[in-house]
């Protein structure tokens, strides 16, 4: 028998319509969005990350894991982002990295980062470094950006990306906050980032001390 919670089983299962059923269970139980994805379908795709290193997991069983978990975002997003507020605590342009195509963590800091009152425009997956440009110019003022990359060879394009905002000039204005499972303190302050953060809810903590 498995030592995880069902619901956690169930995402790495990938068993979408059971995910459901348990994230709904969970709401009526009264668990809020928050817990229900730090207690157990985080910790549910970090098993699937485990099973793939060990080779007992390929890109379909991955994709299934992932696409269930996607499914239970579109159920906590909106619950997540009512708890908002109605004062912007920022503007955030976030995106993965060019060649990179991981989303869920990035999606789940952008979520958390509405849901505590920051406006996001979220770019995407891959996104290339003249994209991010063209979204940081459009707007005026502070903003932070978030770069997230999952893969080693695409945390190469985020200094790329930092040293593109300097070019352009923008960097004085522009706070930049990088993450993802391979990204740690010393290769932010390597690429000359403002800070990095393991999971959501520290990037919540950092996005507001550098829009403070
Ligand atoms: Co891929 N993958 N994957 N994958 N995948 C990893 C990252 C890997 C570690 C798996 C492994 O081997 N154990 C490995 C990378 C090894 C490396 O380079 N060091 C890997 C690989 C190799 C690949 C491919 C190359 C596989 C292949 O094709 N042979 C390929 C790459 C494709 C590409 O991008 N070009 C690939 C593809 C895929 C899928 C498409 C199948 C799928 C992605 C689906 C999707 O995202 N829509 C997938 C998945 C799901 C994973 C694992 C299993 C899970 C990632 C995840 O969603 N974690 C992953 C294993 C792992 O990370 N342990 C793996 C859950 C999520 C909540 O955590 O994303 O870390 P995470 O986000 C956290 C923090 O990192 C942080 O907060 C988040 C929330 O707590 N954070 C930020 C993230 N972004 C942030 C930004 C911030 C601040 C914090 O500020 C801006």
């Amino acid at each position: 028998m498995s030592d995880f919670p069902e619901l956690t089983q169930a995402v790495i299962d990938g068993v979408g319509k059971k995910v459901l059923e348990l994230v709904n269970a969970e709401l009526e139980a009264g668990t809020t969005p928050q817990s229900i994805l730090a207690d157990y379908m985080i910790p549910g795709m970090l098993e699937v990350g485990n099973l793939m290193q060990e080779g007992e997991y390929f890109i379909p069983e991955v994709l299934r894991a992932a696409k269930a978990m996607k499914g239970a975002l579109e159920i906590l997003e909106p619950l997540i982002a009512e708890s908002g507020g109605t004062d912007s605590a920022g503007y955030v342009v976030i995106g993965t990295v060019d060649g990179d195509i991981h989303d869920i963590g990035k999606n789940l800091v952008g979520m958390l980062l509405k849901g505590s009152g920051f406006e996001v425009n979220d770019l995407g997956v891959s996104v290339t470094t003249d994209t991010f440009i063209e979204a940081l110019r459009a707007r005026s003022g502070p903003v932070l950006l978030g770069l997230s990359a999952l893969i080693t060879p695409t945390m190469d394009e985020m200094p790329a990306v930092v040293k593109a905002v300097e070019d352009a000039g923008l960097r004085e204005r522009v706070k930049i906050m990088v993450g993802g499972a391979p990204i740690d303190q010393e290769f932010a302050d390597e690429i000359g980032a403002d800070g990095t953060a393991e999971d959501a809810a520290g990037a919540v903590a950092l996005a507001k001390r550098l829009l403070a």
